[in-house]
């Protein structure tokens, strides 16, 4: 069955992209299975050299990366280049991992223990969507670099660029079968991967439903899962902050990617004595919000991915809805939606305030004290990221500890770095992407003891 690719900022078909059946991903894990051993056994030295050569690859065509994503996730280009970026930086952090990843020497009496970092075998990541290429690269790169082989499965809705990656890792001189990129149905090929006893480890983002029914699937064979799902995340604004600052993040904290992104700050808590003054100071920020062409390097936000998804995420700003101010998008052709802020008294009668909408969609809410914005911040059943304005460092890390989430910024909106861990709390996630620990999230511990004792 082929899928219909679409550019969301025309509404055209770029392409037809076919589906892999249940057996043709049966056929990719048998490949990625008898990749394994050879992969495994590479050298440690061998193995960085042909994960940096990829990086080198990707590196070599980040301007035609970025420009596919544009044309299939109508990400603005400048955002686009950011996230091909991203996935070369993370596959070159990575290829330092296998000349690192250690095991132990324990002193225990009656003789020597050891432990060894072991690969897994096959691993299947699940990709979203919303960053097709940094999510790509987040499950895939520590995997390779611990000695797994990898299947991709990228969202339907999204294959283009993860089938280039592909194309670009053989170029590198990956072996055959050390990381395929399949794309194809979630039910159908998604569901294979988890299914699949020969498939040790599945890394999935996406919804928080998909994610729960993945987990299930997953206990039968007690097969091996990091998850990242959705968010609901606070943007705490205290009446001490640098208003101007937090003002003029908040927009980008929840409208970049035209808000389908699980970090973004779509719930907005202000403290009561600047209130007023904060709302003044958002909304130009809002209205100047620059939504269009995706091509334009101006551009700050591009459409959304879908016109399922636009229908979704216009649901819940019916008719009546409680709107302060929104910014401008085009008319259409193309899945377009103005970034939109809602401030009511009765802000927690709205599934908009408790639901993950995915889109441009912002509440801003007052409140009293530090226990009040905990309290808020934390009555929700997400925990990934959110961010605390203040001048009070003592009052941001007591924040930073108090909400419960897995990424926190104090005077930053960001939530994303390479190098450093990114998961979440609660329902959220399981497990922790990127940073020095990822690498052993792909390895189990064998424990081995040698008895030198003479008998
Ligand atoms: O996600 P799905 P959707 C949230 C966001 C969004 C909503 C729905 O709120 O509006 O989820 O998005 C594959 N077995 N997030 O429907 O369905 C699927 O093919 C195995 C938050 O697109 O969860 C795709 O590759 N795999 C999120 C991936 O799972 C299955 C990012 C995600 O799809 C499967 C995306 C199955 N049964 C959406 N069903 C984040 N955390 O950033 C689907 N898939």
């Amino acid at each position: 069955m082929d899928f219909d690719v679409i550019d969301p900022a025309t509404g055209e078909v770029v392409e037809k992209v076919p589906l892999a059946s249940a057996a043709e991903t049966d056929a990719a894990v048998a490949r990625a299975a008898k990749a394994f051993p050879a992969w495994r056994e590479l050298a440690p030295g061998d193995r960085a050299r042909l994960l940096r050569a990829f990086a080198d690859r990707v590196d070599a065509h980040l301007e035609e990366l970025a420009g596919l994503e544009v044309r299939n996730a109508g990400h603005p280009i400048g955002q686009a280049r950011w996230e091909a970026g991203n996935l070369r930086d993370v596959i070159e952090y990575y290829a330092a991992g296998p000349e690192r990843l250690l095991g132990q020497q324990i002193p225990v009496p009656g003789g020597i223990n050891i432990t060894f970092a072991e690969p897994l075998g096959v691993v299947g990541v699940i990709v979203p969507w919303n960053f097709p290429m940094p999510i790509m690269g987040w499950g895939m790169a520590p995997a390779l670099a611990a000695g797994n082989t990898v299947i991709v499965k990228p969202a339907e809705l999204t294959p283009l660029t993860a089938r280039r990656v592909g194309e670009l890792a053989l170029e590198a001189g990956l072996p055959e079968g050390v990381l395929q990129v399949l794309p194809g149905a979630g039910p159908v090929a998604g569901r294979r991967l988890v299914d699949h006893p020969d498939v040790r480890k599945i890394v999935f983002t996406g919804s928080t439903r998909v994610g729960k029914e993945i987990m299930a699937a997953c206990a039968p064979g007690v097969k091996r899962l990091t998850l990242e799902l959705g968010g609901k995340s606070a943007n705490i604004v205290f009446a001490d902050a640098d208003l101007e600052k937090a003002a003029a993040a908040a927009p980008g904290a929840v409208f970049d990617n035209a808000g389908q992104d699980c970090c973004a700050r779509s719930r907005v808590l202000v403290q009561r004595p600047v209130y007023d003054r904060f709302m003044e100071l958002l909304e130009p920020a809002v209205r100047g919000f620059t939504v269009g062409d995706p091509r334009s390097p101006a551009t700050q936000m591009g459409p959304l991915i879908s016109a399922a998804h636009l229908a979704k995420v216009a649901s819940y700003v019916p008719e009546g809805s409680p709107v302060a101010f929104r910014g401008t998008a085009p008319a259409g052709p193309g899945h377009w939606f103005a970034p939109t802020v809602l401030a009511s008294p009765d802000h927690a009668a709205l599934p908009a305030w408790h639901e993950e909408i995915f889109g441009p969609v912002a509440l801003v809410v007052p409140f009293d004290d530090e226990a009040d914005a905990v309290r808020i911040a934390n009555d929700t059943p997400y925990g990934l990221s959110g961010s605390i304005w203040t001048r009070d460092l003592g009052r941001g890390l007591r924040m930073a500890r108090a909400v419960e989430a897995g990424n926190l910024s104090v005077n930053s909106h960001s939530s994303v770095r390479y190098w450093t861990p990114f998961g979440g709390f609660k329902q959220s996630g399981l497990g922790r992407e990127l940073g020095p620990d990822a690498l052993s999230a792909f390895t189990e511990t064998k424990n081995v003891f040698i008895a030198t004792e003479e008998s």
